[in-house]
């Protein structure tokens, strides 16, 4: 981690969808997204013929204070599982009253979001969309396009921390499914 008070600048989007600088790169991978898909044996299915990256996350990353601003890119890569297109795991913040805020660098697909009222949201992403998230919701990233990945720029508090066990828990209140060469918004059976 760049821990030095020194500006910086770089190239937020190579031609290999990777930021020119970061320090850190994870891979989330089918094998590790057990329970996130709604059509279990789709899951099961998939999994016993690949273990595909579903998407990763390049993180400039900086100290966990209120001052400070990590940010990275996420890429969703194209894909389903049943009829459910690949999606990030989603996540609260950890401190509630921290917001981030998306931008899309390329692709098409949605930032699903709900907070703990119950209340939801979707926005589009595309190229040149920015998609904030106000404190205290929840969001997903996912990709609507089966040939393209979804890259997004992200950039949150610095002491905002993640919380990803409400959600898996209880889900998100909806679906993004892909229905007929488009896609379709629909309530999750198992949202809790
Ligand atoms: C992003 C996300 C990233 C991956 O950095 O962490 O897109 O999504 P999951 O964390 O839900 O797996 C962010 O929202 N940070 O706060
Ligand atoms: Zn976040």
């Amino acid at each position: 981690m760049n821990t030095v008070n020194t500006p910086f600048g770089f190239d937020v989007l190579t031609n290999e969808n990777r930021p020119a600088r970061h320090d850190n790169h994870y891979q989330r991978c089918l094998s590790s997204l057990r329970g996130l898909f709604s059509d279990e044996a789709a899951y099961e299915a998939e999994l016993a013929k690949a273990d595909p990256v579903v998407y990763e996350v390049y993180e400039i990353r900086r100290p966990e204070i209120a001052g400070e601003l990590p940010h990275g890119l996420s890429v969703v890569h194209p894909g389903q599982v049943g009829t459910e297109f690949y999606m990030t795991k989603g996540h609260y913040h950890a401190v509630r009253d921290t917001a981030e805020v998306y931008y899309c660098l390329k692709g098409r697909g949605l930032m699903l979001m709900e907070n703990e009222a119950g209340v939801w949201a979707a926005e589009e992403f595309r190229p040149g969309r920015l998609v904030y998230v106000p404190p205290g919701w929840a969001h997903r990233s996912v990709n609507l396009s089966l040939d393209e990945d979804l890259v997004t720029l992200f950039v949150y508090p610095g002491h905002a921390g993640h919380d990803y066990g409400a959600i898996e828990e209880r889900g998100f209140r909806k679906l993004v499914m892909h229905n007929d060469g488009s896609s379709a918004i629909v309530d999750n059976p198992a949202w809790k």
